[in-house]
C-alpha cells in the first residue's frame, strides 16, 4: 500500500496489479543504482528520496507527461521544491502592508508558506500541473447586460478543486508507485505558493496582473502541485512576456494594482464577492457593477489569450443557466432553491448571506426601479448583512422622495448601526 497525503488527507493506492507491480521494481531498483552512482548514501533509499537525475530522468518524465495527459491535465512541468528568500519576502511583505485583508490564514501560515520546504523539509520537487478553463465567450461581454449577475468564468460549472485534486492524487499514486517516494498534492488550500512555482517549472510567468500567463493558454489556467521526495529534473523557467503592455493594470475597476505585479487583495473584487465576510466598503460599490463572483477583467483583457483555447473540459464549461442569470432571478433565491442552483460549483461555497450582499449591490447598480420591489422584502432579512445592502440599491434606485418614504417606516425599528448608516444617506 503506497500513502498519498493530500494536506492532511492520507488516501491509500493499491499496487496489486501486476502490471505496476513491474513497473515499481523497475524503479526502485534503477533508483538504488542512481543513488550508488551519484555517491549518496544508502540512507535515502530507505527514506524514499530516490535520485533519477542521472540514469531515470528522462524516461522518468517523459512517462510522467504522457500519464499526466491521461489524467486529464493540458501542461505539467518540474522545479525543485523551493523558492528563492526574495518571493517570500515579497510574500511577507504582502502580508504586513495587510494586503490579504481579513485572509488571516495568509497571516497564520507565512513561513510555511514562503517555500515549500519550509512546510514540507524532505520535499525534494515539485511538479506543477496546470489545467486549462479558457472560456468560450468573452468575459467582458458579459458585463454589459446590467440586467443579468455575472459570475466568474471560474465558477461557471463545477468546483475546480474536486476536479483537480481527484485527477492529482491519481497523478501522484502512479508517481508514487514507479519511485517509492513520497508524494502530496495541493491544490489551493495549503500553505504554497502556486504561481511562483509554476512560474519557476516554466509553465507560465506571473504577469502584471499576478496571476500565471502561459504563451499558449494566455491567462485561463488553473494549478495545482504535486511535491515529492523524489529528485526529477528541472525544467526551465519561463521569462516575462509583459513587456511595456499594462491593460490588465488600466482595466482594473477598483484600481487594486499599486504597482505592476502587486495586487492589494482588499481592493480586488474577487475578494470582494469571494472572501470578505462583512460589509463591502462604498468606494467599491459602483465599481462591482454587475459583477457578483469574482471577477475576470484583468485576465480577459491579456493580449496573450489570443493563443488561448477553449477548454476541453465538458466540467468547466459554462452551464447554460449560470452564464447569464437576471438578477430578478437571482434575488428571488431562498436558500434551499440558492444551494440546489450552485450544487457543486464554487458560488455555494460562498454561502447564501454573501451571495444575496452581491446580488444586491448588482441590483443597485442596474439602473433598472422596477428591481426595487424584489428588494423590499430584504428590509426585514435577520442578517444586517444583507438588511444593509438593500437600504443602499433602493437608494439607488429611487427617487429621493420614495427612499425617504420608505426610511420613514422602516428606520424607527432598525437597531444595527451599519443598517441604520445605510438609512442615514442625504
Ligand atoms: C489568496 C488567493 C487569492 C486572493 C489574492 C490574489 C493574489 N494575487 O494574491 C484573491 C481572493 C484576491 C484571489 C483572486 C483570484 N484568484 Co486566487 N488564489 C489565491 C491563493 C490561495 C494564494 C495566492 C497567494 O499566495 N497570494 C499572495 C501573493 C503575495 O502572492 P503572489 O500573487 O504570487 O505575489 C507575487 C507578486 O506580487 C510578486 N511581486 C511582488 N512585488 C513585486 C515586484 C516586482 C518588481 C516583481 C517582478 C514581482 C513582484 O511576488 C509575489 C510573490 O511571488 C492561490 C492558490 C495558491 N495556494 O497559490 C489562488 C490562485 C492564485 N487564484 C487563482 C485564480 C484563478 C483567481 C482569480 C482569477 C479568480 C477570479 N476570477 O475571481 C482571481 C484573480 C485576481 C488577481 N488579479 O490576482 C489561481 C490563479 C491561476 C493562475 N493562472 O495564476 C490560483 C493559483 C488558484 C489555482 N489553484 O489555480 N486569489
Ligand atoms: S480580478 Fe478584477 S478587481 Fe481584481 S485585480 Fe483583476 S480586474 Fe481588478
Ligand atoms: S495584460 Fe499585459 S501586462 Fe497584464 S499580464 Fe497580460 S501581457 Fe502582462
Amino acid at each position: 500500500m503506497i500513502v498519498v497525503k493530500c494536506g492532511l488527507e492520507k488516501v491509500g493506492f493499491s499496487r496489486r496489479s501486476p502490471a505496476c507491480l513491474r513497473e515499481t521494481k523497475v524503479a526502485l531498483f534503477l533508483g538504488v543504482v542512481a543513488i550508488r552512482t551519484s555517491g549518496r548514501p544508502v540512507a535515502d533509499v530507505t527514506s524514499h528520496q530516490i535520485d533519477y537525475k542521472r540514469s531515470m530522468a528522462k524516461p522518468l518524465k517523459d512517462r510522467l507527461n504522457a500519464r499526466a495527459r491521461k489524467d486529464g491535465f493540458d501542461r505539467i512541468a518540474v522545479c525543485k521544491a523551493s523558492l528563492d528568500g526574495v518571493t517570500g519576502a515579497r510574500l511577507k511583505d504582502f502580508v504586513a502592508m495587510g494586503r490579504h485583508g481579513d485572509m488571516a490564514w495568509m497571516q497564520d501560515t507565512l513561513e510555511r508558506r514562503m517555500s515549500p520546504d519550509a512546510m514540507w523539509p524532505n520535499a525534494r520537487t515539485a511538479i506543477v500541473v496546470a489545467l486549462n478553463y479558457g472560456p468560450e465567450l468573452d468575459p467582458l461581454k458579459r458585463l454589459e447586460d446590467r440586467s443579468a449577475g455575472v459570475v466568474s468564468v471560474y465558477a461557471l460549472n463545477r468546483d475546480y478543486h474536486e476536479i483537480i485534486k481527484g485527477r492529482l492524487k491519481q497523478l501522484a499514486g502512479w508517481l508514487a508507485g514507479q519511485t517509492g517516494a513520497e508524494v502530496k498534492v495541493f491544490v489551493d488550500t495549503a500553505p504554497l505558493m502556486e504561481k511562483p512555482l509554476a512560474h519557476q517549472a516554466g509553465l507560465g510567468w506571473q504577469g502584471k496582473h499576478t496571476n500565471l500567463v502561459s504563451r499558449e493558454f494566455g491567462s485561463w489556467l488553473f494549478l495545482g502541485v504535486i511535491l515529492t521526495t523524489a529528485q526529477i529534473e528541472a525544467d526551465l523557467p519561463e521569462t516575462d512576456h509583459c513587456g511595456q503592455c499594462r491593460a490588465c493594470l488600466d482595466i482594473c475597476p477598483t484600481d487594486a494594482f499599486p504597482a505592476p505585479y502587486q495586487l492589494d487583495a482588499r481592493r480586488c473584487i474577487s475578494y470582494l464577492t469571494i472572501e470578505h465576510k462583512g460589509h463591502i466598503p462604498e468606494e467599491f460599490r459602483k465599481p462591482m457593477g454587475n459583477r457578483i463572483f469574482g471577477c475576470d477583467d484583468c485576465l480577459a483583457v491579456c493580449p496573450w489569450n489570443k493563443f488561448a483555447k477553449t477548454s476541453r473540459e465538458a466540467k468547466l464549461m459554462a452551464r447554460q443557466d449560470l452564464a447569464g442569470p437576471t438578477l430578478h432571478d437571482l434575488i428571488a433565491l431562498e436558500e434551499a432553491e440558492f444551494r440546489k442552483l450552485f450544487a457543486g460549483s464554487p458560488v455555494r461555497r460562498a454561502g447564501y448571506l454573501r451571495f444575496l450582499r452581491n446580488v444586491l449591490i448588482a441590483i443597485g447598480n442596474s439602473g433598472d426601479i422596477g428591481l426595487s420591489d424584489c428588494i423590499r422584502k430584504y428590509l426585514l432579512h435577520p442578517s444586517p448583512l444583507v438588511r444593509a445592502m438593500a437600504v443602499w440599491a433602493l437608494h439607488e434606485l429611487l427617487p429621493r422622495r420614495l427612499f425617504e418614504d420608505t426610511r420613514d417606516a422602516h428606520m424607527a425599528s432598525e437597531h444595527d448601526q451599519d443598517v441604520l448608516k445605510e438609512w442615514q444617506r442625504a
